[in-house]
């Protein structure tokens, strides 16, 4: 007997047919599929396994294409990958050329952006639903945001321009009290106000016919309270900051029980204008350890199903890097700020340690490090942890707020590179190009350990801005340089110099004089790397950036500065985005292992 996911996937459409009680089914179906898979895989699992019900409902209620959802992030989309024709390769979750962990057009018309981070979905379907209102179209608009994505203030800018654009569209809230880590900041506790309400769905309308039925007195309360609602309001309509900004309000219902969304939907759908509705989820849902510890479970790598045994430990780079921060947070008064990523950062014993100088501001960016300009600004040392994906949220603060006013603040670029899994939407290989355009700043990419804690040493001291950016995988114990008199010089700063220095070593041993150097500080460029290119004729950069505008321009800009005009090779990550893969297969793809360029310098260097 097929299950019906199989149903499902061989004519999507088939699940109008289903009854509640088979939709249920269905839900536990998706369920099991997503632990199976992301616990081979890796992936969201604690975010994806809370929003079943909802997307079952959804897919039930529209008519997908042409209607459509909009979620917010993406990371959250597996079930309605399964539910649109996927889930015969689901089980390629994440890998190269496999299903992405978020939604993408290439892979259905479903997915209407190729997305990944967080606060876009209002705003986007703003676009959508503004041109399909003009064309006089029917087609329903809904976006699923969760609590933690709701905090982020490309939201909010969607959210004001939503309530006064009376657009057609439903927000569906999946509050589940956590972002990766438990949401942070003022709005989280005013949904937890509205979730400890006692009354399900208190719409303007349904509020005024519980009054009338009041015996005898419920007329008149109606009449009296119309006076005085405007006066009142707060006291009796629940969501009244949605309501304030021209956003019907309704909920919380349990977001997890299928009868209770399918039995709101329908008639939400009809309301005109924007409306919310707020359902309480459980992260986690249907799997322990996952309800347990939903932080450690939000995107987690391949696990034991029965245990919830993470299988593969790796050490990262931040994790080192943490450490040193709690190792200097004995010795040195300095404060750490991260939007939302204390976790992924390493942050964690930071913050535990030492809460007062530890601040998770949600997913704020663009805030988090306006917010470190005004502590430096007091003289206080501040570190600002983010990846550097989500820097790009945060390009105009880095040059207005830190850089403009020239204040010490220390900015920790993580995941700094080519990143595993996720795809192009969260590739850490732009922000060198974006950073070092920016007068005055000073920019690290450290190459091994032992450098980056003499680094993160220096950056205490440094009274200007400062950016270290490192990659997720643990970088080596130490790089050396190779001095072999030779006729060309390798460059290669941060996570590539381990590679470079393995592909160079290769060909010396081979008979072939090249020398190596890797390169710590870029901006400025370390004094003892600009002098060394002098002595070359031929020069490689070898870098995990971007070519335009990186690592190995500069070092054209500075030759051309110089009138310096030795023959250049620039390796690195050419003009295009970045697919879905392993770190190593994206590497490989782009000749950036070390078979790559040993095969590159090897013709560079008989060329000469
Ligand atoms: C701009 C941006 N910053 C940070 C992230 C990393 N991130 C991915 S999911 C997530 C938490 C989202 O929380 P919420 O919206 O409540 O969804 P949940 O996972 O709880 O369902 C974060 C911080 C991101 N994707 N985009």
């Amino acid at each position: 007997m097929s299950t019906l996911l199989e149903k499902i996937n061989q004519s999507p459409g088939a699940i109008k047919q289903f009854t509640r009680q088979q939709l249920e089914q269905l839900s536990q179906e998706i369920r099991n599929e997503i632990i199976n898979v992301v616990s081979s895989n890796g992936g969201h699992l604690a975010s994806n396994l809370g929003i079943v019900e909802i997307t079952v409902a959804l897919h039930y209620i529209l008519n997908i294409p042409p209607d459509r959802i909009i979620f917010d992030v993406g990371h959250q989309t597996y079930s309605h990958k399964l539910l649109t024709g996927r889930f015969s390769q689901f089980s390629t979750l994440r890998k190269y050329k496999g299903v992405s962990g978020f939604p993408n057009p290439e892979e259905s018309e479903t997915d209407l952006f190729l997305i990944g981070h967080a606060g876009t979905a209002i705003s986007a379907a703003l676009g959508l639903q503004t041109i399909e209102e003009r064309n006089k179209g029917k087609t329903k608009t809904v976006v699923v945001i969760g609590d933690g994505s709701l905090t982020n203030g490309v939201t909010f800018e969607g959210l004001n321009n939503l309530g006064s654009s009376g657009k057609d569209i439903l927000v569906i809230l999946n509050d589940n009290n956590f972002s990766i880590s438990r949401t942070r900041g003022a709005l989280s506790y005013y949904l937890t106000k509205l979730v400890t309400m006692p009354a399900l769905i208190k719409s303007k309308e349904e509020i005024k016919e519980i009054i009338e039925k009041i015996p005898a007195i419920g007329e008149q309360i109606v009449k009296l309270s119309k006076d005085l609602e405007q006066k009142t309001k707060h006291l009796i309509i629940p969501g009244v900051f949605f309501e304030k900004l021209g956003i019907q309000y309704f909920g919380p219902i349990d977001g997890n029980d299928i009868n209770q969304i399918l039995d709101v939907l329908p008639n939400l759908l009809n309301q005109q204008g924007p409306k919310i509705l707020h359902a309480i989820t459980k992260k986690g849902k249907g799997y322990i350890p996952a309800e347990k510890n939903p932080e450690k479970y939000h995107s987690i790598g391949p696990f034991n199903i029965e245990t919830g045994e993470v299988l593969i430990n790796t050490t990262s780079t931040g994790t080192f890097v943490g450490k040193i921060l709690e190792k200097y947070g004995e010795k040195y008064d300095f404060y750490v700020i991260t939007s939302a990523m204390e976790y992924g950062l390493g942050f964690d014993g930071f913050a535990k340690k030492f809460p007062d100088r530890f601040f998770d501001v949600g997913i704020a960016e663009s805030h988090s490090l306006i917010f470190a300009g005004g502590i430096a600004k007091t003289g206080k040392k501040v570190f600002v942890g983010i990846y550097s994906t989500f820097l790009q949220r945060a390009y105009d603060q880095v040059f207005h707020d830190v850089c403009l006013q020239n204040l010490p603040v220390v900015i920790l670029v993580d995941r700094a590179g080519i990143v595993s899994g996720d795809g192009p939407t969260h590739q850490g290989i732009y922000d060198l190009a974006f950073l070092r355009s920016i007068p005055g700043i000073t920019i690290f990419c450290p190459y091994s350990l032992k450098n980056i804690e003499e680094v993160l040493q220096q950056s205490l001291n440094y009274q200007t801005p400062v950016v270290i950016r490192y990659p997720r995988d643990l970088l080596p114990e130490d790089v050396q340089e190779i001095k072999n008199n030779g006729k060309i010089l390798c460059l290669s700063p941060g996570s590539m110099a381990e590679i470079a220095y393995q592909a160079c070593m290769f060909l010396n041993q081979q008979g072939l004089q090249i020398d190596f150097m890797p390169v710590s500080r870029i901006c400025p460029l370390e004094e003892n790397v600009e002098n060394m290119l002098l002595s070359y004729k031929k020069i490689i950069t070898c870098e995990e950036t971007m070519l335009a505008g990186g690592f190995g321009s500069l070092i054209l800009e500075i030759c051309n500065q110089k009138k310096l005009s030795p023959e250049i090779l620039r390796i690195g990550i050419p003009d295009t985005f970045v697919e879905t893969g392993s770190r190593e297969e994206l590497l490989k793809n782009f000749n950036l292992d070390k078979g790559g360029i040993i095969e590159k310098v090897k013709n560079f260097y008989e060329n000469i």
